[in-house]
């Protein structure tokens, strides 16, 4: 079973700032920790986080975004070996069974490190390369795609005193700086991320799910994580099971202004909404050609496998094909 990066020879994710048109990719949330704000302790154990992973890939996840660090407000930091021995055994498993993409969510490089080698195809750096100083030599040496995301502070402080002249604009600067720290460090594929809920207050957030156009002046791919957040148990008086409705209206509104990932841990229901909001939009047809052909790399779900394969070679044309990828 090839690696997903030979599969698709080099993950590429949709530039929807600058083309509205193309497929929204869904990245399934898999925390294999014991105190993750929404999912801790679920997917503790190796047969568990596998099953979950199979159960969001037939939901139609296109990325799945493994952790083995909680990063919620106030979380103490984990070893690397702590976080290493939860996810790489995983990161494995799932590769034996599928070709879909995997990101890991460390800011470690030496974790980043392993599971490329286990068959990790992206990394998510909740420190924009700011907290481990051989990540970006790692990112840049594995030729991966790297996502940039925002915060102010650390997750142990950021939640204190959040503050900002013009939330946006910050967030926008930040960027410019990354992403010119990144290239120079030889990483050409960039995603960003505003990092909801890191170090924001609630209004920080809706601004910047308001303002979110704004980033397409940087010319990236952007992914957003809004599930299950506390600002929308802030706005709803939901606790974090009940905040589905909150998660789909927010990843809806980010989708409409050109979000290209959505971050998620319910697969199904933002795929179907998606779906739904894709086809009032008039793009369902356009996606709907690619479904047809088949994929013979799948993971065994039977009775899922023609859906499965039809997702994983539309997400196959969708990650090789676009001509604005970043
Ligand atoms: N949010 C979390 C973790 N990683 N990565 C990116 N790029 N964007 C996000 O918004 C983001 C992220 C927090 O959510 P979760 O992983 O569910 O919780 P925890 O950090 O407690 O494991």
């Amino acid at each position: 079973m090839p690696r997903a990066s030979e599969h698709f020879s080099k993950v590429q994710l949709p530039d929807r700032m600058r083309n509205p048109h193309e497929r929204c990719l869904v990245m399934g949330v898999l925390n294999v920790t014991p105190d993750s704000f929404s999912d801790g302790g679920v997917y503790n154990s190796i047969d568990a986080a596998v099953l979950q992973a199979r159960t969001m890939i037939a939901a139609g996840a296109d990325i799945i975004d493994i952790g083995g660090e909680s990063t919620r407000p106030g979380a103490a930091m984990v070893t690397e070996a702590e976080e290493q021995h939860r996810i790489l055994p995983v990161i494995a498993a799932i590769r034996r069974e599928s070709v879909l993409p995997v990101s890991v969510d460390t800011r470690n490089a030496g974790t980043a490190r392993l599971a490329i080698a286990e068959g990790a195809d992206i990394i998510n750096d909740i420190s924009a390369l700011r907290h481990d100083p051989r990540m970006a030599e790692t990112a840049a040496a594995a030729g991966v795609p790297v996502i940039l995301m925002h915060m102010q502070g650390t997750p142990a402080t950021m939640q204190r005193a959040p503050q900002y002249t013009d939330v946006t604009g910050e967030v926008i600067a930040f960027f410019e700086e990354r992403l010119s720290f990144a290239r120079d460090a030889g990483i050409s594929h960039l995603v960003i991320d505003p990092g909801i809920g890191f170090g924001k207050t609630l209004e920080h957030n809706l601004q910047l799910l308001r303002e979110l156009p704004r980033l397409g002046v940087l010319g990236c791919s952007v992914l957003v994580g809004t599930s299950r957040k506390s600002f929308l148990g802030a706005l709803t008086g939901a606790d974090t099971p009940d905040r589905l409705p909150g998660s789909i209206a927010s990843n809806l509104h980010v989708w409409e202004r050109g979000a290209a990932v959505l971050r998620v841990h319910d697969v199904r229901a933002m795929r179907d909404a998606l779906t739904v909001a894709e086809a009032i939009a008039g793009y369902h047809q356009a996606f709907q050609g690619a479904t047809d052909s088949g994929s013979e790399n799948t993971h065994a779900g039977a009775g899922e496998r023609t859906s499965v394969e039809a997702r994983q070679q539309r997400t196959a044309d969708t990650v090789n094909g676009g001509t604005h990828a970043v």
